[in-house]
């Protein structure tokens, strides 16, 4: 069981008020009273280059911070985790995420059980499988080879897919990959309509098997099939499932032989390293993925050694530092990188259904900020828009810019430009712009006197917001498991510090369970019988327009 600390009764939560109300100087002073400082706040490990010079800190700050790790036993949680404890204590399991990307292949015990070889023997069903989907040897109904995937499946059975698969996309074999996640049937129609039915390859995705999207757009998608090729027993070349619920895929009509397993110690929202893994096996081969998983037990392991002083515990150290000491509402992810343009949504959903609570372990009510509002958009597009907020409006928000340095693809010209804005952005959120620069600026362009007065103000640039600097030397399978991981151990060890249950998500069961009466008032109306339901008047007035509207 994690400990159930209040991080504001520890010394360090008060030193780190104290430090916060007596900064007196910028970011931008600090760099010039200490030269060294980008070297002293900044790490480089196997690959990358973790800068976090630019923020709002000095040494007393970080050692504050990781007092504050240590008061709330950041250390003891991350082991407990590694152990396999029932760590998510309201749905009494373990969190073992780690296990799936376990290369060492040491044992990982839950309840005096190895998890590896089970882990293991699914791998390499995946991998059998993908390998006979790309070199041909498994084919459709009618003997042609699968030129679409396509991926029924919403949340964590699709959001983490989506991502990588486009995060890798450099590295993808010539099938084409579509995900359909949204029970609008515009989603499905839109896919069905680039598709043929005889090269295609249906994943459903989910973990329950039982959500509504998911079984409904999983249900079009099978009635579409079977119109376009009169035979049922196609259906066991062309589907296949992901999931723990064998009974359910069963009744779906999908031979339990075409079923990848996972397991209930596997949140939905980490799973792209489990089965539900498979669209990105098969865009990027079996050898890629094992890279993939191979970077984020890199990162388990840096975890594991180095605890509250690893860079994702830094990085949660910083996120507190503003959250709680600044009242920033906000974190904005910018990757410099179009693969990376489905991250920050996948990144959403890692956080913010983990760390989007106010309970505390404790059963009470939280008396300080959590998790915060995740968005951004990949640079350099995001400079054309919303990036004027960022540089001139009223609110903090702390930035993490994410970049490689070695291109892609061949056009150094083009990488070139993306580098040097990646670093521009950073150091102009840093640096500001002075009303004497200004000014000065305003001089050179030869503008009249009473016109620098007038225009002046809205020149200048406050600056003082910070930001780190995610650098890979290079991009691929490897880096793309590195980052993802050193998010999830980011997020976790926040909701270590903030006393909260990181890995349920209460909210989204909801969402799960709401529509349902309506649905049901829905479908008694169309079939003439009287409400059961009373619901509040706005809902009322709503679906009896909906009602006329359809009729
Ligand atoms: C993830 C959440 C949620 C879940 C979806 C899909 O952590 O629990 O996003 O992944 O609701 O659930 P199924 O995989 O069970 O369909």
């Amino acid at each position: 069981m994690l400990k159930k600390i209040d991080p504001t009764k520890t010394n360090a939560w008060a030193s780190l008020h104290e430090l916060a109300g007596e900064q007196a100087q910028t970011i931008k002073e600090l760099f010039k009273a200490d030269r060294s400082r980008a070297k002293q706040f900044s790490v480089e490990w196997d690959g990358l280059f973790f800068d976090y010079s630019k923020h709002r800190i000095d040494e007393e700050i970080m050692d504050a911070l990781m007092d504050l790790a240590k008061e709330c036993e950041v250390n003891d949680g991350i082991e407990r985790m590694f152990k396999g404890e029932a760590i998510n204590e309201t749905e009494d399991r373990a969190v073992l995420h780690v296990a799936l990307r376990n290369r060492s292949n040491r044992k990982t015990l839950v309840g005096g059980v190895d998890l590896m070889p089970e882990v293991n023997e699914v791998l390499d069903q995946m991998a059998r499988f993908s390998t006979s989907v790309r070199e041909g040897d498994r084919l459709g109904a009618t003997g042609k080879r699968f030129k679409h995937v396509v991926n029924i499946g919403i949340g964590g059975s699709d959001l983490g897919p989506v991502m990588a698969v486009e995060a890798l996309k450099a590295f993808q074999c010539n099938m084409r990959f579509h995900f359909v996640s949204n029970v609008d049937e515009a989603h499905l129609v839109e896919t069905l309509k680039q598709i043929k039915a005889e090269e295609t390859l249906f994943i459903i995705a989910s973990k329950t098997f039982t959500t509504q999207e998911t079984m409904t757009n999983a249900q079009s998608a099978r009635e579409w099939f079977l119109q376009q090729i009169e035979d049922e027993e196609a259906i066991a070349k062309h589907f296949v499932a992901v999931s723990t619920n064998e009974a359910a895929v069963t009744a779906f009509g999908i031979d339990p032989g075409n079923m990848f397993r996972f397991w209930d110690w596997v949140g939905g929202r980490y799973s792209l390293w489990s089965a539900i893994g498979l669209p990105i096996m098969l865009a990027i081969g079996d050898q890629a993925f094992f890279k993939l998983l191979e970077g984020a037990h890199a990162v388990d392991e840096h975890v594991k050694v180095k605890g509250s002083q690893s860079i994702p515990s830094i990085m949660a150290l910083l996120g507190i530092w503003y959250n709680n000491f600044f009242e920033a509402e906000s974190h904005a992810v910018l990757p410099y990188s179009q693969y990376l343009s489905r991250f920050p949504a996948y990144l959403q959903q890692a956080d913010m259904e983990s760390n989007g609570k106010s309970m505390t372990r404790a059963g009470v009510p939280v008396r300080y900020s959590t998790g915060p509002i995740v968005w951004g958009e990949p640079g350099t597009n995001g400079q054309h828009a919303f990036y004027q907020l960022l540089h001139q409006g009223t609110k903090l928000i702390p930035v993490d810019f994410i970049a490689y340095i070695k291109p892609v693809h061949g056009n150094g010209d083009h990488h070139q430009k993306l580098l040097a804005n990646f670093l521009a952005q950073s150091q102009a959120l840093m640096q500001g712009k002075s009303v004497k620069e200004a000014e000065k600026e305003l001089r050179n362009e030869g503008l009249k006197e009473e016109e620098v007065v007038k225009i002046l103000p809205f020149k200048v640039f406050e600056g003082n917001n910070p930001s780190s600097s995610i650098l890979f030397d290079e991009w691929g399978a490897y880096q793309l498991g590195q980052l993802i991981a050193l998010y999830e151990h980011k997020i976790f060890i926040q909701g270590l510090i903030w006393n909260i249950y990181s890995f349920d998500q209460w909210g989204v069961e909801l969402g799960k369970q709401l529509a349902a009466p309506i649905l049901d008032e829905m479908t008694a109306k169309r079939n003439g019988s009287a409400s059961s339901v009373r619901f509040d008047g706005s809902t009322t007035e709503l679906l009896s327009r909906i009602q006329r509207k359809l009729k």
